[in-house]
C-alpha cells in the first residue's frame, strides 16, 4: 500500500480520450513509483444516465454533471479537460483560477487568442504552485522518446530535414456520419488541429527546434455528411440511409504545408514537409516522423510503434537503417513493463503521461509540454490555415 499523498482528479468527457485518459490514471502507480497517487475522484458529463455508466465502468468514484461543481469541491486537486477544445479555454482557466492542475488535451485551443490567455493564466498559476500540461501523449512513446534522447546526444548531428505524415482514413466513406471533429465551432479545425498538431508537436520536441514559417495549403473533399442523430464520436459509420439529413463540414479534411525551423542551439535550422489527413485510405493511424542529420538519420510509423529505424553514415553504407526494438530496460519507460521484445501500446502513451505529469506535480516542477509549449503549435496551426487562406504565400509564425 502507497503512502504517497492523493492526487485526487476530477476528469471533463468521457469519450475516446477519456477512456484513454482513465486506463491511464488507473495504471500509472501500478507499474511506476510515484510521488503522488492518483485516484480516480469524480468524473463529469453533462447527460447523468450517461456519466454514471461511465463512471461505473472506467472506474470513478463520483459524478457531476457540471464541470463547475469540480472547482468548488475540495476533494479534487487536478481537473483533466478530455473535450472538445471549445471548452478547453473556459475550464481550463477556471480551474487554474480554482487552484486546481490541469491537465488538458490537445490542442490546447481552438485559436491563438484562447491559447494566449490560457498560457497567461498557466503561468500566473504556476508562482502559486499550481501547475498545468497539454496532452500530447505521443512524446510518451517510447521510440519517439528514444529518438529525442539520440537527436540530443548528437548521434545525428545537424538536423536537415524533417518529414512528418499523420495518415488516416476513417473519413473516406463520404457517407461517414457527421461528428464533432468535423464541427468548425466544435473543433477548430480538422486533420490540420486533431492530427497535425500532434505532428508538430512531435517534430519540434524531437529535434529541438521550433517551426519559424509555413507555407500551406488546406482541402476538404467531402463537404456534407449524414446527420446519425447528435454528433457522433470518431468514425462511426452509423447506418445512415443515403436520404438522411445532411451536415455541412466546416473543417480542412486535409492539410498540406512546408516549414523552416529556427535551428534551435546548434546550427542552420531545418526544412520541413508535413502532411495531415483522414482521406488515406489504407491507412489507420500512420503517425509518422523522418529526420535527416549530417550524421545519421531516424524514422518512426506509429503503426510500428515498438520500433525505431535507424540509420548511420558511420556504418558501412551496406548496413542500411537499423530496426531498434524499443523495449529494452534502458529506453525510455519501457523497463517498467514487460521483458524485452514484448512490445506496448498506444494507450501506455497516456500511462507515462500520467507518470510524467505526477512526477513532475510531486516535485513542485514545471510538467512538459507546458501551455506555454502548446501555444506555440497553436501558432503554427494558425500560421498554416493564414497561409491556406492566401494561396500558400509564406507565413511567419
Ligand atoms: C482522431 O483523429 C484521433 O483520435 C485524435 O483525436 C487523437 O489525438 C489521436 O491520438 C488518434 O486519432
Amino acid at each position: 500500500m502507497t503512502t504517497a499523498k492523493p492526487l485526487r482528479v476530477g476528469m471533463v468527457g468521457y469519450a475516446f480520450m477519456g477512456a484513454a485518459h482513465s486506463h491511464a490514471w488507473r495504471t500509472a502507480p501500478r507499474f511506476f513509483d510515484l510521488p503522488l497517487d492518483p485516484r480516480l475522484t469524480a468524473l463529469c458529463g453533462r447527460n447523468d444516465d450517461g456519466v454514471r455508466a461511465a463512471a461505473g465502468k472506467l472506474g470513478w468514484g463520483s459524478v457531476e454533471t457540471d464541470w463547475r461543481r469540480l472547482l468548488e469541491r475540495d476533494d479534487i486537486d487536478l481537473i483533466d479537460i478530455c473535450t472538445p477544445g471549445n471548452t478547453h479555454a473556459e475550464i481550463a482557466i477556471a480551474a487554474l483560477e480554482a487552484g486546481k492542475h490541469v491537465l488538458c488535451e490537445k490542442p490546447l485551443a481552438n485559436s491563438v487568442e484562447e491559447a494566449e490567455r490560457m498560457t497567461e493564466a498557466a503561468q500566473a498559476a504556476a508562482e502559486r504552485g499550481v501547475f498545468s500540461m497539454c496532452g500530447f501523449s505521443y512524446r510518451r512513446t517510447p521510440a519517439l522518446a528514444l529518438a529525442k534522447r539520440m537527436v540530443e546526444e548528437g548521434r545525428l548531428g545537424n538536423i536537415r530535414h524533417v518529414r512528418a505524415q499523420y495518415l488516416q482514413d476513417w473519413l473516406s466513406d463520404e457517407n461517414a456520419p457527421m461528428t464533432w471533429r468535423l464541427d468548425k465551432s466544435k473543433s477548430g479545425s480538422g486533420s490540420l488541429g486533431d492530427i497535425g498538431a500532434h505532428s508538430i508537436d512531435a517534430a519540434q520536441w524531437v529535434t529541438g527546434q521550433q517551426i519559424t514559417g509555413v507555407s500551406a495549403l488546406l482541402e476538404t473533399f467531402v463537404h456534407e455528411r449524414p446527420l446519425a442523430g447528435d454528433l457522433v464520436g470518431l468514425g462511426g459509420h452509423g447506418d445512415v440511409g443515403a436520404d438522411a439529413p445532411r451536415g455541412t463540414v466546416t473543417v480542412d479534411d486535409a492539410a498540406i504545408f512546408t516549414a523552416r525551423f529556427d535551428g534551435g542551439a546548434t546550427s542552420a535550422g531545418a526544412v520541413g514537409v508535413f502532411e495531415a489527413t483522414r482521406f488515406a485510405l489504407g491507412r489507420k493511424n500512420a503517425m509518422r516522423l523522418e529526420v535527416n542529420g549530417t550524421k545519421a538519420s531516424l524514422a518512426f510509423d506509429f503503426e510500428e510503434m515498438n520500433v525505431l529505424s535507424f540509420y548511420d553514415a558511420a556504418e558501412s553504407p551496406d548496413a542500411g537503417f537499423r530496426r531498434i526494438f524499443v523495449t529494452e530496460p534502458e529506453h525510455p519507460y519501457a523497463g517498467n513493463w514487460w521483458p524485452t521484445g514484448h512490445g506496448l501500446g498506444y494507450e501506455h502513451g497516456f500511462t507515462h503521461q500520467v507518470v510524467d505529469l505526477v512526477t513532475a506535480l510531486g516535485a513542485g516542477a514545471q510538467p512538459s509540454p507546458s501551455f506555454a509549449d502548446a501555444l506555440q503549435v497553436q501558432k503554427v496551426l494558425a500560421a498554416v490555415e493564414g497561409s491556406a487562406a492566401e494561396s500558400s504565400r509564406w507565413q511567419k509564425v
